[in-house]
């Protein structure tokens, strides 16, 4: 399963910083002047020690950790969504993203100019928000032109789109993001090729200087209370120091990361943090050619599990035999013990998956 993060912003608030840090690149940061073009698309691993620790004791040949694509585009200004600046063109590159990262600049810096000349987070949110509200907008009020054509012609599936239509334009007029709307899940179902940027789980992730991880910080505060009011999760990340840490060999990075503070990079934690806003859990699979992470939804049960691996394992999907990451480590990395121990399970069509099961499909095609 890909998923993809849509990192948006304001211009100028360490969007692509963070972007680098985040998947190891190089896209280009500055300090003045108008971004590039093109959007940076890149792909980070997701720290996971079980992986490591399981391919250590399976000796294992191959290790792969599971994926998040996230996508960098230019900042969005106040017009962005009719056509000022540059804005729109990019907001096309995150409309396939799963969630969206929305970084404010919480941090100072006499050189980094700021589009509004004051820092005050919640406004520059406020200012983005607007900005994805408009462009859903103008995607809406074009469907349902067509939709109401439709309609009056007695279609009657284009009935039920046209009410849905209707409810998500009044959420939009009043500024209201379209997830806010009330749509019922199968409603959405009819509009999910709409791509709406608003209906889309948002991550906020406050941009904070160095000061800012441990102490007290106003700035950080006031978006954590802005995100906090709309029922979205907020992290503190310094761009800067994240940035550092990535420059830096995996076992120069602990020394540093105490010197500031840290109890795990703050990439860590915005990996998880989309991992939760997303419903995702992860399953392992461990054997001697490879160990490796799968993600799927929350919820998703032993046979559509296997279909991740294998679409032969989903179709002849018998059985699945696992056990739990941390009853293995219990159990002294042992299975026979794990066996002993009646922690071995065999699960069928209806077991939904676990995080951290260890599994082992049984098929047969
Ligand atoms: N002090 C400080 N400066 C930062 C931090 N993060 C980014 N910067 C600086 O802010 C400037 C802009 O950073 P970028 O990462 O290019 O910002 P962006 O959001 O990608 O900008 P656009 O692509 O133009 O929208 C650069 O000069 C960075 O060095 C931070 O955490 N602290
Ligand atoms: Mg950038």
């Amino acid at each position: 399963m890909s998923v993809s993060c849509g990192i948006v912003g304001l211009p100028r608030v360490g969007k692509t910083t963070i972007f680098n840090a985040l998947t190891a690149s190089r896209a280009q940061v500055h300090a003045f002047g108008a971004a590039s073009q093109d959007p940076n698309v890149a792909v980070a691993a997701v720290p996971d020690p079980r992986l490591d620790d399981l391919g250590r004791a399976f000796r294992s040949r191959k290790v792969t950790p599971t994926t998040l694509q996230f996508v960098d585009v230019a900042g969005l200004v106040k017009g962005s969504s009719r056509g000022t600046g540059l804005g729109n063109q990019f907001l096309a590159h995150i409309r396939e993203a799963d969630l969206v990262v929305q970084v404010v600049r919480c941090f100072e810096n006499p050189e980094v100019p700021h589009v509004e000349q004051t820092l005050d987070p919640a406004r520059d949110a406020e200012t983005i928000n607007l900005e994805l509200v408009l462009a859903d907008l103008a995607t809406v009020e074009k469907r349902r032109e067509r939709t109401l054509k439709l309609a009056r012609s007695g279609d009657e599936a284009a009935r039920k789109l046209a009410a849905a239509l209707e409810r998500l334009l009044a959420a939009l007029e009043e500024g209201r993001p379209a997830r806010a709307a009330g749509l019922k899940p199968e409603e959405w179902g009819l509009l999910s090729d709409l791509h709406l940027l608003t209906a889309k789980p948002v991550l906020y992730v406050a941009n904070v200087d160095e000061a800012g991880l441990a102490a007290e910080h106003p700035l950080a505060a006031s978006l954590e209370a802005f995100a906090a009011g709309e029922g979205a999760p907020c992290l503190r990340i310094c761009g800067q120091v994240e940035a550092e840490l990535a420059a830096l060999a995996s076992e120069e990075r602990p020394e540093l990361m105490a010197a500031y503070g840290l109890s795990e990079p703050g990439l860590h934690k915005l990996i998880h943090a989309a991992f939760s806003a997303l419903d995702l859990t992860t399953f392992l699979t461990a054997g001697e050619k490879e160990t490796r992470a799968w993600t799927i939804r929350r919820g998703t049960r032993a046979p559509q599990a296997a279909g991740k691996i294998h679409s032969d394992l989903e179709r002849g999907f018998i059985r699945l035999e696992c056990y739990d990451y941390q009853d293995w480590v219990a159990c002294g990395r042992d299975e026979k013990k794990v066996k002993e121990k009646g922690l071995w399970r065999s699960e069928g069509r209806d077991y939904v998956l676990r995080e951290g099961d260890v599994c082992l499909f049984r098929f047969n095609v």
